[in-house]
């Protein structure tokens, strides 16, 4: 059924509860953002900080170790007012609710959406198909414990006897950025003992240079795929067995140097891994949401089981905020409602994420898929139209190097982008005054973006009159600042599961399926047609461009000059 206006559609099958409409743009509470939003959308920052000396102070919310101030936002207390009515009318909180019920609000494929049963304490229960998925997590989870305490002792040995020192996990999207994320942002808690290596690509000079200093003997491989069918990792796996097996010359030893992180044991099994040596999750996980699963066993490997529970810890703290806090001082939704107001009443297409922290330097590319896979999307659960713009693109690095490259644009260029800028109090490694020069400059960032330098400041620089304008920097960018006391295990899990909620946020304002993907099962299957083509005449049966270019790759492959 597809409900218009103030009726009733199911949202989740038929456990689940009811939602109020499924296109909110069609909404009194949307008219009235939109009326507001011409209302304030010419106003400057300059003007509203000018106008209310206690807005730095006002226009701020905690949760946990995480403070976020949004005052330098085009926006006033009325707005989130506004956005806040829209929240409620879309039923932000009800599918919130299902989630965490574990009703299958995955509807594409009738899945249950419960990344947050990974974090849930021990003694929680939370019941799917009769099975409470609470208590599988934690054997999940006490099983890695022992194993990587095995492998982080030395009890754990390569074939030969010899101890593991380098551990290199072969996956891609959900299966790879998030534990590449997380193992570079608690480096500073890693055993550094080990090394730890990543293959996603199906380019061979992935595979090649992540190896190219290890030796067989004290490498264990961890190769990590929900499916065990995605053909990059099967295809790396493939080759790192034969590596292996180059120098250690016993099938045995693929026991003792490869373990698997999967749900399709069968396709484990086949490919020789011991099944004792397989970390299961389950299908109610997305990939994008899975580091705090199995999927995370590298960084288990790497920070110890103890301080993994620690994240674990975090990420379920902020899921109690984004569970229990009112809409106007929930972090994830403050957020996701700021987003959707620079969607879809200014306008903007893009979220720049600015970590100042080098640990966080792949946060925006995990935030990209995060974001991007979940709220790519273009019809609504109901499979209309969703009729206005959705997911923001995700882009940006750790500052301050961004500084002295695209920075330019945010400030002086045409777009309006707004900035998440993140900041780490606390040095993980204090280093002379590296930490204030660090913070100075993200501090600054945000300051310029909003107030911008008048004509008049730069005539009072003394710059000559023809060059005034070229320096003029109009202001009015907007961005958040998020400030963390420093870098831990858990507030690193708070700040995490704070974007994963300001995604779902999002997603159930635009009534849109945030968990599916099926842009990315498209792209398993398209190469499957090309594979055998490259390496025949076949004769070949696509558009005149793939045709030409499938002929010259094939002329410059086998060229030898
Ligand atoms: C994540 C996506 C996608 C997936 C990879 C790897 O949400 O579904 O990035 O994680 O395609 O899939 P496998 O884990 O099945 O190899």
């Amino acid at each position: 059924m597809v409900a218009t206006g103030g009726e009733v559609a199911s949202f989740g099958g038929a456990a689940c509860q009811t939602r109020p409409m499924t296109r909110v743009v069609d909404s009194s509470e949307w008219n009235a953002l939109v009326a507001h939003y011409d209302e304030v959308k010419d106003r400057h920052l300059r003007e509203f900080f000018s106008n209310d000396p206690q807005r730095g102070e006002d226009l701020t919310a905690t949760a946990g170790d995480l403070f976020l101030d949004y005052s330098k936002h085009r926006l006033t207390g009325a707005t989130i007012g506004l956005l806040a009515d829209v929240a409620r009318r879309a039923g932000v909180e009800e599918l919130r609710d299902a989630m965490f019920r574990g009703d299958p609000i995955n509807v594409t494929e009738h899945r249950s959406v419960l990344h947050i049963a990974l974090r849930a304490p021990r003694d929680a229960e939370i019941v799917v198909d009769g099975v409470n998925v609470v208590a599988e997590v934690h054997g999940v989870l006490d099983r890695m414990a022992a194993f990587s305490e095995r492998v982080r002792s030395g009890e754990w040995t390569g074939h030969t006897g010899k101890r593991i020192d380098a551990i290199v996990n072969i996956g891609i999207g959900g299966s790879d950025l998030g534990p590449r994320m997380a193992t570079t942002a608690l480096a500073a808690f890693s055993d550094r003992s080990m090394r730890y290596r990543f293959v996603s690509n199906i380019d061979g000079s992935d595979f090649r240079e992540a190896t190219q200093d290890l030796d067989p003997e004290t490498t264990l491989f961890i190769v990590a795929s929900k499916t065990f069918t995605t053909l990059e990792t099967m295809t790396n796996a493939g080759s790192a067995r034969e590596w292996s097996l180059a120098k250690l010359r016993d099938d045995a030893a693929v026991a003792r140097h490869f373990v698997a992180v999967s749900t399709n044991a069968d396709e484990v099994t086949k490919f020789g891994i011991d099944p004792d040596n397989m970390f299961g999750f389950w299908d109610w996980v997305g990939g994008r949401y899975s580091f705090d699963s199995a999927i995370g066993l590298s960084l288990m490997l790497a920070i110890g089981a103890d301080q993994f529970g620690d994240m674990l810890a975090g990420f379920h703290a902020m899921d109690e905020h984004f569970r229990t806090a009112p809409i106007e001082s929930n972090l994830p939704m403050l957020m996701g409602l700021i987003g959707v107001w620079y969607g879809n009443c200014f306008g903007a297409e893009t979220l720049a994420v600015l970590p100042y922290s080098q640990y966080l330097a792949h946060l925006p590319a995990y935030l990209q898929q995060l974001d991007m896979e979940s709220n790519g999307k273009s019809v609504t659960r109901e499979g209309e139209p969703v009729g206005m713009q959705t997911g923001p693109i995700v882009w940006g690095q750790a500052g301050t190097n961004g500084q002295h490259a695209y920075y330019q644009l945010i400030h002086q260029g045409t777009k309006l982008i707004p900035a998440d800028f993140i900041c780490v109090a606390r040095a993980a490694q204090p280093l002379g005054d590296h930490q204030d020069l660090l913070v100075a400059n993200l501090l600054a960032q945000p300051e310029a973006l909003a107030f911008g330098k008048t004509r008049e400041e730069v005539i009072a620089d003394g710059v000559e009159t023809d060059q005034v304008e070229a320096r003029v920097f109009a202001g009015n960018h907007p961005s958040s600042t998020i400030l963390m006391p420093e870098l831990t295990p858990h507030t690193f899990g708070q700040l995490i599961a704070l974007y994963e909620h300001k995604v779902f946020t999002q997603g159930a304002i635009w009534n849109i399926n945030s968990f599916d993907q099926w842009g990315v099962e498209l792209g398993k299957q398209l190469a499957q047609r090309i594979v055998p083509e490259l390496d025949s005449d076949a004769e070949l049966t696509h558009d005149s461009s793939t045709n030409a270019l499938i002929r010259r790759y094939r002329q410059l492959r086998d060229r030898r000059d």
